[in-house]
Formats: structure tokens, C-alpha cells, sequence
């Protein structure tokens, strides 16, 4: 799952993608009847099309009100169940989980084909709203034929838990994702076969899931067409309050505005990779797949050593920061404890776990801190109870982090992650609980608004606070040294962000243009790693040493969103949206000077703002959203290219005499 059932599962219209408590089976029921929606679920598509639908038996208030109440009523039991299956993988939690979502999937196919009877002309704008989002809101959408249904629950649940315990094994060492990639990640000391074995091994995992992939694919694009769409893809397209062709462009034009300034950086990369391994360092201009510290080349803070601008102004490791505390916690527990000498292997590991959960809890404390900063709630006690904030260590987990809201009053919310003494990690939290805030800020919404004004908002929240961490702020919470304060300076502080936000920006868009191709069938099984290379190469201007991946690999199914069927274009938007958000919260708070120098924290105005768009969850269109923060009803890129002007200057003037671009593949 993703940040959370609500936010993520479906995508928009509360996720609780997931099923029917069985206590109130009998009241569901009940309701379901007086909601005229079990005639309608009986409905088969050929008796609709002879036909038409039946006409409504409730008005569409009445309608609204009880999808509200079922919302509110099924959430805590689906949400616990998709949990257990994450947290605790075996075959019994992936039964729970997919029988539970395997109810509430069609119980949401019951309000689709209800929500389709209700013409939203003349309705209050709120009852419009809601009819419109059942009627376009899904990011799994579920063929009516039960036993489809159930087919399809039990392939996601399969996939979910196989990519959680998937392990790149050699003989009988087995490395998990936590560990292949720190070989990736440690790009100073992990040699270039050693980062090449773990990339290609943990592509592994995916082989077993292609199968599943394909099947995954006719069941959902069967729902689709049910809810009267083309295909899966045209579905997820639609959660944009814009025509889905429309939204395509959109994106294309949002690529367009960043794409030169990816291609600096992508050329700045590429000429010192080179200057480091020779031959090796690049493919036809194109950056080697397993050298960028991370295992989809979507972050590249990893290569910091090798890419720092310059080496010794102001040490902005935050990573090594977070080691010595932890090793300092470390230090003081085996005091405590009577010192090293005195504990036996066992105990010495109960105390390095100790060390794990208390800095993994420290970095979270200091996330909260900077939302309580801004006059937000503290975290519900709850959310310290009941959140994993390490791996466990008796049984696998999906670790990919995730934030829940387990009930719509959001009295439980929970994070999901393994936390590591990393920055990378420490960036994580504070996305996790820019998730968690929007939660606890549209809480009064009606159930059915509780979400994002579209996907990309709900991903912007905790990256509009990671633009804020400027080296100022790092340094106020003890992270790093007091900032040097030079021109020099601002390029290292530039590219320490760019190599986080800018390197990501095409591989956001590239993954749904794959899917969005697999849906739509202009891309074959025969040909899905081929298709994923290729716009690999087309967007990233990245490729796999050792020539071409054939379709015996599944490697679209090694990146967590694909087994996890999470729409992805959410985070190319955020990635764009966070910097509009970012420069009207600097606004408010009164900020001069150069945007990238802005840091709100402690702000109770930009607070305030903030909050209040929050709030509005998915009540209106998005547009109108964005409005009300920024002044403006588009998204834009411009203030990503005004935040890296400086950077911008300086790699054109360091890759000068460089031929940049890459020739790729044409798909
Ligand atoms: O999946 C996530 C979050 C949960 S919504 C950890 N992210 C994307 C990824 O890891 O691929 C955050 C940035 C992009
Ligand atoms: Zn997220």
C-alpha cells in the first residue's frame, strides 16, 4: 500500500479499497437495500446496456449520506487487514486482506453503478462533487463477476507480498531490499560489479510476478470498461477534474518546462561518472542503471561524493550526523548496561535494537516538531503505539514506507517504514507525515472527501516542508554546522536538492507512461521490458550495463508502485506542485530574497495557509484548491526553474564543450 488505504488504494475516493467489517454485515445490508444499490449490483452489464440503468430509489443526498456512513463503517476493518498483510506477510494475513478487499470492492462497484443513475445536473455543488468522484475514483478497478473479483484481490495480494519478502538470494545468502541497497547506496566503497550484482539481483524478485502482471491487467481493464471507461489507465487519468486527454498534455507540457534542466544535470552526471569508471561510466550517453546509488535512479543523493560541487565548504552530511547519534545512543545503553564486557551476543543485540527504535523515534519526534511548528496538531498517542517505525526482525514486512489513516475521524493514524540513520530516510518521515497531517486536517470532510484535491496534492505536503530544510534549518536542529555562507555554498545546497528533486522528475512521468501503455494494450507483454527500457531511455537517459534485458525479466515489477498498483504520475505532479506551494507559503511568511534561501518553519502564517488548504481534502476541484493557496488554477513549473536558477547556470557553465543528450531507442 502507499501513503495510505484511504489516500492511496483507490487513488482518490476513500480507499478503504478494502471490505466490510463483519459485525455490521447485516446493517451493510440493510443499508445496501434502502440504498437501492443490491438491485443495482445485480444489474449485469448486458441487462444495463437492453435496458438502462434502473432509476434511483434514493435522491442523490440520500444516496451521498449512506456512502458516507458505509465509508465510515467498513474503513477500520479493511484498513486493519491491508496492515496485517503488510506488516505481517504469510498466508494467512494475504488470505485476510484479500477477502476483505475483495468485500469492499464490491461493495464500491455497487456505489459506481448506483453513483452512474444520479445526473449530477441540479444538484448542490457537494452532492455533485461526491457523485462525481464515486463515478470516477478508482485506481483498481474490479470486474463485477465475482469470481474475477476474487482472482483479481488474491494476484494483489500475492503481488504485494511477494515484492515485500522478495530477497536477492546467492546460494543460501539472502539479501532484502533494506540491505541490496545500501550496497548501491554506498557509492564510495561498494565496487562496480558489486553494485551491478545487487542491482540485477534484486531484479529478481520481479521474474515470479510477470505472470500475475499480465492477468492483473485484463481483470482491471475489465472493470474499467464496466465503469465505462477504455481501459485502467483512462480510469486513473480521470482523478484530474480535467478530460483525460487533456490531462496527458498537461503532463507532456509540465516535462516540457523541466526537461532542459534534467538534461544539465543528467550531462553533469554522466561526465563524472565517466572521469570515475572510464568506458564503464556511461552507454552511449547514457547513465549506467546500477550507478546512481539507488535502484531506480529516481534519487541520486547517493553520489553526493562524487558530484559535490565543492568539497569542504559547509558539511552538509546529514547522513553521518544521524550515525553518531545513533552510535552515541548506542554507546550510552552499554553503559547503562554495565559495559560490552558485561552482555552476552544476545543481549548486545537487544541493545543495538534499542538503539534502532530510539533513533528511529528521535528522527520522527524532530519531523513532528517542525508540523507543530507551524501551529499543527501534535500526533495522536496512537500513532506512537501502533506505527512500525523499524524492521522487524522475526518476519518479512513490505517496507516501503506508508502512512494510514485507519478511520475517518482519523483518531488512528499509523506510519509504516524500516527507518536507517540516513538524510534520505530522515526525508522520508517528513513526506510520511505531510500524509498524516492531511489526514488529520480533512478529518471533518465527509468521509467521501477525505483525500487528496487530486493524488499529487497528498504527495506534495511533506516535500513542500523538505524544500524548507534548507542548510539553516539543519543546522538550528543540530544536523550539521553552522552553514558556510558563499556563492559556492548555495551550488552545494542546490545540488544536494536537485539531486533529490530534479533527477526524479522524469522517472515520475516514466513509469505510468509505461502503464498507461500496458492498459491501454499499445505495449504487449511480449514486449514489457523492452517497452520499460525504452522509456528509460527516452526520459532518464539511463540503461542497463550488460546490453539488453529481455522479456525473461519483469523489471517494472522490481519498483514497489507497480506490484502495489499505485498510480505513479502523482509524484512527477508533486514534484512540480511542492515548489508552487512551497513559494506561496514563503509568501505569506513574509520571506525576501531568493526562493531557495526560504525556510517557514516556525511560521504561524504560512501555518495557517497551509492548513487551510489541507483541509479542503477533495471538497472541490483541485483548481480551485491550488487557487486559494497560490493564487493560481494551474500547476506550474516555473517556480522549480526559479528555485534552481543558480544551479541551472552553473551546470551549463561546467558541462560547456560537453556533447550532451543521449541518443535512445526509439519506441
Ligand atoms: O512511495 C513513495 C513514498 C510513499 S507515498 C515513500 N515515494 C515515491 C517512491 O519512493 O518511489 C516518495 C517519493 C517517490
Ligand atoms: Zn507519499
Amino acid at each position: 500500500m502507499h501513503p495510505s488505504p484511504r489516500a492511496t488504494l483507490s487513488g482518490g475516493f476513500p480507499p478503504r479499497s478494502w471490505s466490510t467489517p463483519v459485525k455490521s454485515q447485516r446493517a451493510l445490508l440493510a443499508l445496501a437495500i434502502t440504498a437501492g444499490l443490491v438491485a443495482l449490483a445485480g444489474c449485469s452489464k448486458s441487462t444495463e446496456e437492453a435496458v438502462g440503468p434502473a432509476a434511483p430509489a434514493k435522491s442523490a443526498e440520500e444516496f451521498v449520506a449512506e456512502v458516507n456512513t458505509t465509508l465510515h463503517e467498513m474503513t477500520p476493518e479493511i484498513t486493519s487487514a491491508a496492515w496485517l498483510g503488510a506488516t505481517y506477510i504469510n498466508k494467512d494475513s494475504q488470505r485476510v486482506e484479500s477477502a476483505a478487499n475483495e468485500r469492499w470492492l464490491a461493495k464500491n462497484n455497487e456505489f459506481i453503478a448506483a453513483a452512474k443513475t444520479y445526473s449530477t445536473e441540479g444538484l448542490d455543488a457537494s452532492t455533485a462533487r461526491a457523485i462525481h468522484l464515486l463515478k470516477t475514483s478508482s485506481s483498481m478497478p474490479a470486474p463485477r463477476d465475482p469470481a474475477k473479483l476474487k482472482e483479481l484481490t488474491e494476484i494483489a495480494s500475492r503481488m504485494g507480498a511477494t515484492y515485500g519478502a522478495g530477497k536477492w538470494c546467492v546460494g543460501d545468502d539472502c539479501k532484502d531490499i533494506g540491505q541490496v541497497s545500501e550496497i548501491l547506496a554506498d557509492t564510495e566503497n561498494s565496487s562496480y560489479d558489486q553494485m551491478r550484482a545487487a542491482w540485477e539481483g534484486w531484479h529478481t524478485i520481479a521474474q515470479p510476478m510477470r505472470q500475475d502482471y499480465v492477468r492483473f491487467v485484463e481483470l482491471t481493464n475489465e472493470g474499467a470498461r464496466e465503469m465505462g471507461f477504455a481501459n485502467t489507465g483512462d480510469v486513473w487519468r480521470a482523478g484530474y477534474d480535467m478530460p483525460a486527454d487533456e490531462f496527458k498534455a498537461e503532463a507532456d507540457r509540465l516535462w516540457g518546462q523541466v526537461q532542459p534542466l534534467y538534461e544539465q544535470l543528467q550531462c553533469y552526471t554522466r561526465t563524472k561518472l565517466e572521469q570515475k569508471y572510464g568506458e564503464q561510466g556511461s552507454i552511449d550517453g547514457m547513465i549506467p542503471a546500477h550507478l546512481t546509488g539507488n535502484l531506480w535512479q529516481q534519487d541520486w543523493g547517493n553520489l553526493w561524493p562524487l558530484l559535490q560541487p565543492y568539497e569542504g565548504v559547509g558539511s552538509l552530511d546529514v547522513s553521518d550526523a544521524l550515525k553518531k547519534q545513533r552510535e552515541q545512543i548506542l554507546a550510552d545503553l552499554v553503559s547503562k548496561a554495565g559495559g560490552m564486557r558485561n552482555l552476552t551476543a544476545a543481549q548486545q543485540m537487544e541493545l543495538e535494537r534499542q538503539a534502532d527504535v530510539e533513533i528511529a523515534t528521535r528522527m520522527t519526534r524532530l519531523a513532528e516538531s517542525f508540523y507543530t511548528g507551524l501551529g499543527m496538531p501534535a500526533l495522536p498517542e496512537t500513532f506512537w503505539t501502533d506505527s512500525m517505525l523499524v524492521q522487524p526482525r522475526d518476519r518479512d514486512v513490505v517496507c516501503h514506507a506508508s502512512a494510514w489513516q485507519m478511520n475517518t475521524d482519523a483518531s488512528e493514524v499509523r506510519m509504516k517504514m524500516c527507518i536507517k540513520p540516513t538524510e534520505e530516510e530522515l526525508f522520508t518521515i517528513y513526506h510520511e507525515l505531510g500524509h498524516i497531517y492531511y489526514y488529520l486536517a480533512y478529518k471533518d470532510q465527509a468521509p467521501v472527501f477525505q483525500t487528496g484535491a487530486h493524488d499529487g496534492f497528498h504527495e506534495a505536503i511533506g516535500d513542500t516542508i523538505e524544500l524548507s530544510m534548507t542548510p539553516e534549518y539543519l543546522a538550528s536542529i543540530g544536523l550539521v554546522d553552522k552553514p558556510a555562507v558563499s556563492e559556492q555554498a548555495v551550488i552545494n545546497g542546490q545540488m544536494r536538492m536537485a539531486l533529490a528533486k530534479v533527477a526524479f522528475l522524469p522517472f515520475g512521468l516514466m513509469i505510468d507512461q509505461w502503464r498507461w501503455g500496458v492498459f491501454d494494450g499499445s505495449i504487449t507483454p511480449e514486449k514489457y521490458n523492452q517497452a520499460w527500457w525504452e522509456l528509460k531511455a527516452k526520459y532518464q537517459g539511463v540503461a542497463p550495463a550488460g546490453g539488453v534485458r529481455g522479456e525473461e525479466f519483469f523489471d517494472a515489477g522490481a519498483k514497489y508502485h507497480v506490484p502495489g498498483n499505485t498510480p505513479y504520475t502523482r509524484y512527477f505532479l508533486s514534484h512540480i506542485l511542492q515548489f508552487q506551494f512551497y513559494k506561496a507559503l514563503c509568501d505569506a511568511s513574509g520571506h525576501e530574497g531568493p526562493l531557495y534561501t526560504c525556510n517557514f518553519a516556525e511560521n504561524p502564517e504560512a501555518g495557517k495557509r497551509f492548513w487551510a488548504m489541507m483541509q479542503r481534502g477533495a471538497s472541490q476541484p483541485w483548481q480551485q484548491t491550488l487557487k486559494e493557496l497560490t493564487g493560481g488554477e494551474q500547476m506550474d513549473a516555473s517556480a522549480v526553474l526559479e528555485y534552481f536558477q543558480p544551479l541551472q547556470s552553473w551546470l551549463q557553465e561546467q558541462n560547456q564543450g560537453q556533447t550532451c543528450g543521449w541518443e535512445a531507442a526509439k519506441g
